[in-house]
Parts: C-alpha cells; structure tokens; sequence
C-alpha cells in the first residue's frame, strides 16, 4: 500500500505534511485522527505512543513522526520537486534552519492558546495571562517572518519549498485565535498566507480538514481507517 500520512483535526499542524504531498504528486493516502475525541485508540501508540500527529506510514518502513522528519524525508525522497535538498548542501542547511524555527518557537508560541482554547474552569486571571503571554510570543514569530517575507517570495527566496508547506499550517492559527488584524500589522505575512491558500493543494488540504472528498491532482488514493491498518502496524510486519 502507498504510503499513510496520519493527520490530526481541527487545525492540525499536520496540514503542512498533506499541502507537501499534494505538491509532491506521488501516491498516497491519509488517516483521519480526530484529536478531541479522547481517549484515542489505543493502537495508535504503535504508530506514535507520544499520541500526537502527523506521523508517516512509508511504504515498507516504520512509522515516522515529527513533522521535521517528515517533511525531510518526503523531500529526499523525490529532491527533482525542490521542495527540499540534498543534505550537507547550504539550501538543506537552510531549510533545516527555517523548518525547526517554525517547528519550535514559532509553533510553541501558541501553546498558552491552545492551553486556553482545551482546559475547562480557568478563571478569570489565567485565562487572560494565558492570552497576553500567547499574544506576545507570536506576535514575536509573526514580526520576524513579517520581516523575512518583505523582501522574499517564499520563505527560502525564490522558489516555494518544505518550508512554506508547513508555514500555511501553522499561521493560519493566527487567524484561528483572532489575534490581530493580519493584514495590517504583518502585510507581508498575510500576503504570503493569502498566496498559500490560493494554491490548489492548500485548498485540497482545508477540504480534507472539513471532511469532504476533494479531488486534488489525483495522487490521493483515499482515507484508510487505523484499524484497516493495524496488520501493517504489527511487529513481525515493522521489522520485514
Ligand atoms: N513536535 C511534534 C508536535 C506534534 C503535535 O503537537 N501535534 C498535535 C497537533 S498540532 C497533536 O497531535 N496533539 C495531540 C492532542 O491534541 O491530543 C511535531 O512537530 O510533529
């Protein structure tokens, strides 16, 4: 079977793992987690036993989580797309680079956000220091790729790569927190969010998070439950 991208919904920053395969063109298929729904099934910890998403089926391998990782390994396994490059060259030195800012500050910085969106009976007082610390800390990441994009097409120059892919994932939250007015206070992000979601993956991507049965270029071969997989998930079948 093709390879099996687990993605995680609502508002999964595993959004950037789906734009990278759509942008790929190869075949595969996707596992639907619904994050909210708790406890998830217990067989997913021999996909992540961290029990988070995304993490990536390959095709004779073992499950692979982390979105870094992810992203790095569909980009080596087809360099032709420029999506990502060869390791120990500047541009995968640089792709490294922004891919693990986005990954680490500019992901964590919303955390007190989603603490404040999942946890029931704050009062009043946590739930506004909880803001006011999210809303600083991306305000942070949103000004230094504000800056970035001022004088860029993508986030790595010239031409779109991994970077951008999981980019559209993870500052759309933004929006999703209503923090500031986009257009306004980081011109240049939002227009780099706006050109994102003009692309035919992107807006694969947003149809999938909203349940439907999009068509994109064709390379999607379909949803597989965890269960259909769970032969593919077994010991003797990992370590073929
Ligand atoms: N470091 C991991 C973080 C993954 C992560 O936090 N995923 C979230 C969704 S964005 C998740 O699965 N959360 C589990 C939950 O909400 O229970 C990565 O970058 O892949």
């Amino acid at each position: 079977m093709e390879p099996v991208l687990f993605y995680g919904v609502p508002q999964g920053c595993s959004f950037g793992s789906i734009v990278a395969l759509e942008w790929q063109g190869q075949p595969y298929r996707l596992c639907r987690i619904e994050m909210m729904e708790h406890p998830w099934d217990a067989l997913y910890a021999k996909v992540n036993p961290l029990f988070q998403t995304p993490a990536l089926l390959p095709e004779d391998g073992e499950p692979l989580a982390e979105s870094l990782a992810i992203l790095q390994h569909l980009a080596a396994r087809d360099l032709e797309t420029r999506l990502g490059f060869e390791q120990g060259s500047r541009e995968f030195d640089r792709l490294n680079q922004m891919l693990a800012y986005l990954n680490t500050d500019f992901f964590s910085s919303f955390n007190p956000l989603w603490w404040l969106y999942e946890t029931q009976g704050l009062s009043g007082v946590e739930q506004e220091v909880l803001r006011r610390l999210g809303r600083e800390k991306v305000a942070e990441g949103c000004a230094y790729l504000d800056g970035l994009l001022a004088e860029r097409e993508w986030l790595l120059g010239d031409e779109r790569s991994m970077a951008d892919a999981y980019f559209v994932g993870i500052a759309r939250w933004a929006e999703y927190h209503r923090l500031f007015d986009l257009k306004s206070d980081y011109p240049n992000l939002a227009r780099h969010l706006a050109k994102l979601r003009d692309d035919p993956a992107v807006q694969f991507a947003e149809a999938i998070e909203r349940g439907e049965q999009p068509k994109g270029k064709g390379h999607f071969r379909g949803h597989v439950t965890l269960k259909e997989l769970e032969s593919r998930l077994a010991p003797e079948a990992l370590s073929a």
